[in-house]
């Protein structure tokens, strides 16, 4: 089976970094299709996606040319192709914890992602930070917190050994360190964990070497 997974800028896409770390850290071969975004109209594109995807939005993955898209559904699928991977916790408790917190994080925590847009190559510590922001932040906390102390045990990521779960907060790791943002010791260590991640550093080397600037991803920038 020919996997290629569409992805946008490294250094700003926050949603193909979920499946490009899932797939990279669980050994998974795939063809990577990067794609650009464009400032326009005040928003945001992704310049070239209408091939790949009716939703034109990264990532897709195409499975013999067949699109999956939203970074949830890649990862259910990818996790459901390679049941030998574990890529969900193997413990039934654990699993639907895992999966909630995969869908908490997909659908919540707005303040912190519009104030703290995923940036790898550039460091605003304190900014970004508002009541609610913070709010999100201490929830993301108590999370990662509650799994690690539950169902950490065998490993130092949040179901111990890598799962999904860290594949999607990957991206919040990297906004914490961009933001500077300060946390309690197990958060901290958790954080460190996943920067930890050989696809996670391949990944930020790769963010780090682009330079194309994205002005609607860059609120903190001058001029
Ligand atoms: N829920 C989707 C969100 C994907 C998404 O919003 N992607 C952004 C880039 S990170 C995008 O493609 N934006 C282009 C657009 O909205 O035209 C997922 O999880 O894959």
């Amino acid at each position: 089976m020919k996997l290629q997974l569409v992805i946008g800028n490294k250094n700003y896409s926050s949603w193909s970094m979920r499946p490009w770390i899932l797939l990279r850290q669980a050994g998974v071969p795939f063809e990577e299709v990067q794609l650009k975004f464009e400032d326009r109209d005040g928003g945001l594109r992704v310049a070239g996606i209408e091939p790949y995807s009716k939703a034109r939005k990264v990532p897709v993955l195409l499975i013999d040319g067949e699109p999956v898209w939203d970074s949830l559904a890649i990862a259910e699928t990818v996790a459901e192709m390679h049941p030998e991977k574990h890529l969900w916790p193997d413990d039934a408790v654990a699993r639907r914890v895992a999966r909630s917190a995969c869908a908490e994080m997909h659908s919540g925590f707005q303040a912190m992602r519009s104030r703290m847009p995923m940036n790898i190559r550039s460091r605003y510590p304190g900014k970004g930070l508002t009541p609610e922001s913070q709010k999100d932040i201490d929830r993301i906390v108590a999370l990662w917190t509650e799994c690690r102390e539950r169902f950490g045990g065998a490993g130092s990521l949040l179901f111990g050994r890598f799962s999904v779960a860290d594949a999607f907060f990957a991206p919040v790791v990297m906004r914490f360190y961009a933001y500077a943002v300060k946390v309690p010791r197990v958060a901290q260590e958790y954080c460190e964990a996943v920067q930890a991640l050989a696809a996670v550093r391949e990944w930020c080397d790769a963010a780090r070497r682009e330079t194309q600037f994205v002005a609607e991803d860059e609120p903190y920038a001058k001029g």
